[in-house]
């Protein structure tokens, strides 16, 4: 198949691109390189030493000998580029990663919180409306974020996206209705997903449009079969307060021997998923289109559900010497101190993913990225910066 990956650039979607062409499907990145330019706004790096794209891509196919194209698009800005380059590549599918993905990014200012949602909005708007335009039966898989519904207890298991409701009609019967799960978003970011769900019902309902979001859970892991092949193609791993994810952060602090950054009480129950996953579930998502005329089909993208405080204590057994300090959580206006999470994970698995465990991939993760690359944490980048 020939398939876009909007964000191929980035952390899942460079997995992912490689992963699918590694399945022997033909792959075009679209990618403005954003989330590199703010690694240099913030003064952070990612502790792998990323390559720039083009020897990334020289060193895919020195290796494979196969080719996967660049094109430097901004797709929330450059919506004409954008819809020339869909017209002529003619993709079967379009993987939209593109968005920015941080929560504590969205938070930081008047000026991160515009961006986010100028960028992310726009960005879905546009890819809907270029697949509208291009005539082309192009389905589109999209990632989204467990995190749309918030974190709170609830009695019931939260679905795979759709509720079913019994509302009282006007003649006092009640009757049955599916309605989306109700949103309930904790950041700027988190909320720019649970809006995306609506251009994609639209989209979906008015254009005839093919679509999957992926509600995926928070990502841990750095490496895939396929980055792993050589140093040249080694994905990004984000540790600093902004961009780096809590279960990452946590397996650098331990090697680096920095006392782990619990956030509050760390009683805050979250869903993960390992990178090698991530791209195992997007090819399983474009195995499985909704036929066509179908409603948004919309899967739970996680696999194991984790207290904060229990991954911390995972890690202090593994690594010897690890303190785990509490720290006064910079999210605390927010996010609920505890929660439990109950949520529906059936579809992916019934499908055929294995998926890898934090007991299995962690220590590999510590040895062959944390330990190895450890010199190039700055640690003055670890403590997170307050919410606003
Ligand atoms: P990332 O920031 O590493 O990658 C996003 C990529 O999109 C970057 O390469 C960036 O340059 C590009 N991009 C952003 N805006 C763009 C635009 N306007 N035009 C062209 N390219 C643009 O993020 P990630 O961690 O790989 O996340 C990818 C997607 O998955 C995001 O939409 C995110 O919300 C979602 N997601 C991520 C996680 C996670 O834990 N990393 C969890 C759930 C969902
Ligand atoms: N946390 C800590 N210590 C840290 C960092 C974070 O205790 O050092 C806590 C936070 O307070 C929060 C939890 O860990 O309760 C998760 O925080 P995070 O920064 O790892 O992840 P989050 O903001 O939820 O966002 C990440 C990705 C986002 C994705 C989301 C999936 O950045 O793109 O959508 O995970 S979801 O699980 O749906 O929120």
């Amino acid at each position: 198949m020939k398939i876009v990956v909007l964000g191929g650039d980035g952390f899942c979607g460079w997995a992912t691109s490689l992963h699918l062409s590694n399945a022997g499907h033909e792959i075009a990145i679209v990618d403005n390189l954003s989330r590199r330019k703010i690694d240099v706004e913030l003064e952070i790096e990612t502790l792998t030493p990323i390559a720039s794209t083009h020897t990334r891509l020289n060193a895919w196919k020195e290796l494979t000998g196969k080719e996967i194209k660049f094109f430097n698009i901004d797709i929330a800005k450059e919506y004409y580029l954008f819809s020339s380059f869909i017209k002529e590549f003619q993709p079967d599918v379009i993987v939209h990663f593109a968005e920015q993905r941080a929560a504590p990014y969205s938070t930081l200012s008047e000026r991160t919180k515009r961006y986010t949602v100028d960028n992310n909005l726009n960005a879905t708007h546009n890819v809907l409306c270029a697949i509208a335009d291009s005539g082309l039966d192009i389905y589109l898989v999209h990632l989204g974020s467990i995190g749309v519904y918030g974190y709170h207890t609830t009695e019931m298991e939260i679905p795979e996206g759709y509720l079913n409701v019994k509302v009282e009609s006007r003649s006092g019967n009640l009757v049955n209705q599916e309605i989306l799960y109700p949103p309930d978003t904790e950041s700027i970011y988190h909320m720019t997903k649970a809006q995306d769900q609506l251009f994609f019902h639209y989209y979906n309902k008015n254009n005839g449009i093919r679509i999957t979001d992926l509600h995926q859970g928070n990502v841990w892991g750095t490496q895939t079969q396929e980055t792993k092949l050589d140093e040249r193609l080694i994905n990004r791993f984000d540790y600093d307060g902004v961009y780096g994810t809590v279960l990452n952060r946590f397996v650098i602090q331990a090697a680096a021997g920095h006392p782990l950054t619990v956030y509050g009480s760390g009683e805050q129950t979250r869903a993960f998923i390992h990178i090698q996953d991530t791209a195992r579930c997007i090819e399983l998502a474009i195995n499985n289109p909704p036929p066509k005329g179908a409603k948004v089909q919309i899967f739970n993208q996680i696999t194991q559900i984790h207290q904060l405080k229990e991954l911390a204590e995972t890690l202090s057994k593994i690594v010897k010497d690890v303190k785990i300090s509490y720290i006064d959580n910079p999210r605390k206006d927010i996010e609920d101190k505890e929660n439990d999470f109950f949520v529906a994970k059936e579809c992916f698995l019934s499908m055929g993913l294995k998926p890898i465990f934090l007991e299995d991939g962690l220590v590999t993760e510590i040895h062959e990225i944390a330990v190895k690359y450890k010199h190039r944490c700055d640690r003055s980048k670890i403590l997170p910066p307050k919410w606003t």
